[in-house]
């Protein structure tokens, strides 16, 4: 009898094939009737948005979206930022949507905002306010970064599958205002318009997209301002950029598919040139995994990978590279699991030594072998 089962289920008769390629139309709910409700009981309270790390568009667009959501609940909201628009198309973004920004020093009053939430990110550790926030009520975390188990909030949504937060907010937009957003009516205009931006930005202009970040542009599309969009996403590299981008040309070093390159000593409102050099360096032909850093106000070394590699984790590869910040407690690097990954170690008490030359060699040095030791080639190969 047991024979006879087992037969029976692999007989090609047996199951109707067809039932099995039949694709799935069932749609799943939005997850924005629980975000409706959570918003819904802090009704009338003021609501503080944390963008960790550099502001950009896909952090910047959703932290509009949930602006634009909270005010149906007269939830007033402000988007705080911990640095400066470095990138010449996020300030580009920021200038013509004439976006409001709060740039964070000591002296800003937090008290008045009892709500906080996090979007494109789950590491409100990463902020120099982090005491600060344990006395705020953190209601909303809205992510598709790797889903951090650590992570506390009355509303969580991250999905790991999604290519954007713009357009996982895209979806609450449309089960909120299922007719659309008017193409009349400007703030809904400069909405849609950052939101294409942030969906474009973090998926390589659709490359890397999902079905969701698809769904969102067609959303979002009749609203979007495609001139202002274009002018935003066609803004020309600054000389400093394009002097790191050739440094970084000059100074590469390839073993096998790796590139691994510096571009020296690098201004703070410059550093978003490292990424913007790594991505360049991987569009040479037979390279898919690149490595640049540079020390960043002479005070630490900060470094991008970018990789093509199906086999590269840009995660596992900078943990294994750098290791643990024993006074921080956390790795020096990380990434997601597909193309990007970053690292900071500070210098320290080292950052003191007068020749800046010698300092700097030691840095490339250091790196350069913790490379090597990652991609397993010996010092001097
Ligand atoms: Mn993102």
């Amino acid at each position: 009898m047991a024979d006879s089962s087992v037969e029976s289920s692999i007989d090609p008769t047996a199951e109707p094939r067809l039932r099995a390629v039949k694709p799935e139309v069932k749609k799943k709910k939005s997850q924005w009737s629980s975000l409706a409700a959570v918003l819904e009981k802090h009704r009338g309270k003021k609501l503080l948005v944390v963008l960790v790390g550099y502001p950009d568009p896909d952090n910047i667009g959703s932290g509009l979206a949930l602006q634009f959501l909270a005010r149906e609940y007269e939830i007033e909201t402000s988007l705080l930022s911990f640095h400066e628009v470095s990138h010449q198309e996020n300030r580009a973004l920021v200038k013509q949507l004439e976006l409001d920004l709060w740039l964070y020093d000591e002296r800003a009053d937090l008290s008045e905002y009892e709500l906080y939430a996090l979007v494109d990110t789950q590491r409100p550790e990463a902020t120099p306010i982090e005491e600060e926030l344990e006395k705020k009520t953190l209601i909303a975390v809205v992510d598709h970064h790797k889903r951090s188990s650590d992570v506390e909030a009355e509303f969580i949504d991250v999905r790991e599958d999604a290519g954007s937060t713009c357009g996982i907010f895209a979806e609450y937009l449309e089960a909120s205002l299922p007719e659309g957003l008017d193409s009349n009516e400007p703030e809904h205009i400069k909405l849609a318009t950052a939101m294409m931006h942030g969906i474009r930005s973090d998926t390589r202009i659709f490359i890397e997209a999902s079905q969701q970040d698809f769904n969102a542009a067609a959303y979002l599309w009749p609203a979007v301002d495609q001139a202002l969009l274009r002018k935003i996403s066609a803004q020309s590299l600054s000389p400093a950029v394009m002097d790191m981008i050739q440094s970084a040309l000059e100074r590469r070093r390839v073993y096998d598919n790796y590139l691994f390159s510096d571009v020296g000593f690098v201004r703070k409102e410059n550093r978003d040139g490292i990424p913007q050099a790594a991505d360049f360096l991987l569009t040479r032909a037979g390279i898919d995994t690149v490595l640049v850093f540079g020390v960043v106000n002479g005070r630490t070394i900060e470094g991008s990978l970018r990789t093509r590699s199906d086999t590269v984790n840009p995660d596992a590869f900078l943990k294994k590279a750098f290791g643990i910040d024993e006074e921080k407690g956390s790795h020096y690097g990380g990434g997601n699991v597909r193309d990007k990954g970053a690292f900071q170690i500070p210098i320290g008490f080292l950052a003191q030594h007068n020749d800046r030359e010698q300092l700097y060699r030691l840095a490339c040095e250091i790196i350069h072998e913790k490379f090597l030791e990652a991609i397993g080639q010996e010092a001097g190969s």
